[in-house]
């Protein structure tokens, strides 16, 4: 069976899912989307994702043409269509078709697409092993130039940073700030573990107000460890007892290695195995229930 995706209202196969060249999504990366994930028919804080990409929308002056109800039925739509139990959603929302030129005015109306496609998971392995990470040269973007709050569709740091990370052969990138802070990796926050204290770096040093880092916040108020938002440097990474990153796709993963460090004992550390088993049980019980 051939992949139904969702474009303005209509469903159309793999192959004839197309945008038009004068999409200003295309042209100028004007637009803002969200990845969300469903496990077993049940869409991970559907609501919050929701929320954070029509605040996104809100900033950029961008009008979501449907309404929450029905992005919501649009996307479990999609879902059933598929016949899919664990999925990823990909949910984009671009300025839309308009002239050659910057102006949003000239785009008539937004353009929704609802990609749910079956989710490519991490190698199990890494879970287990954990991740070697590196800091790479390219910045986060200067939060008062683009608030790292929205998501939106220029990823281009993140990009540069991916590839950085690659061609020393690391997992991931670790971004810094213009002023050196940690900030984030490419597509996941960063959390540290000392003393038993849960640690992660504010939004506004140039991280994205994760859903999955929200998750993992409210597990560990709930389980009473302690965790709060700290201003993080470099060093502080390499002399954490443990750091995991937190993501839609990645979930909770192990951190071992950053800049050639060892982190901790070189494996993934207790706190960090108890919070991916506490984020897995979450999973499985907290969601939007759907049928296929
Ligand atoms: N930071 C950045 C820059 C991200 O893009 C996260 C942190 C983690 O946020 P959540 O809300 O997922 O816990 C992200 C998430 C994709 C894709 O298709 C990207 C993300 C998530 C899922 C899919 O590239 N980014």
């Amino acid at each position: 069976m051939t992949l139904k995706i969702y474009i303005d209202g209509t469903w159309y196969s793999k192959e004839d899912a197309k945008i038009s060249v004068f999409d200003h999504g295309f042209l100028y990366g004007d637009g803002v989307f969200e990845g969300i994930r469903s496990y077993d028919r049940l869409v991970f804080r559907f609501k919050e994702h929701l929320d954070r990409l029509y605040e996104s929308a809100h900033t950029i002056m961008l009008d979501i043409p449907l309404t929450k109800k029905e992005m919501t039925a649009a996307v479990l739509t999609t879902l059933k269509m598929n016949k899919l139990k664990d999925a990823y959603v990909r949910l984009i929302v671009s300025r839309g078709r308009g002239d050659l030129g910057l102006d949003p005015k000239k785009c008539q109306k937004a353009s929704i697409v609802i990609i749910a496609d079956k989710i490519a998971l991490y190698p199990k392995e890494l879970y287990r092993t954990g991740l070697e990470l590196i800091t790479v040269p390219t910045m986060r973007n200067i939060p008062n130039a683009l608030s790292p709050a929205i998501k939106s569709l220029n990823y281009l740091n993140n990009i540069m940073a991916k590839i950085e990370a690659g061609m020393g052969g690391y997992d991931e990138a670790i971004m810094l700030n213009h002023n050196g802070i940690v900030a984030e990796c490419t597509g996941d926050n960063i959390f540290i573990i000392k003393n038993k204290s849960l640690h992660t770096p504010p939004s506004y040093v140039g991280a994205l107000k994760g859903i999955t880092r929200d998750a993992i916040i409210e597990l560990a108020k709930k389980h009473t460890i302690a965790c709060q938002e700290s201003i993080l440097t470099r060093h502080d990474l390499y002399n954490a007892d443990e750091v995991f990153l937190t993501g839609t796709a990645a979930e909770v993963i192990p951190v071992i290695k950053i800049d050639e460090r060892q982190i901790g004992t070189g494996k993934p550390g207790s706190c960090t195995t108890k919070l991916m088993k506490l984020f897995k049980q979450l999973t499985a019980t907290d969601g939007v229930r759907y049928t296929i």
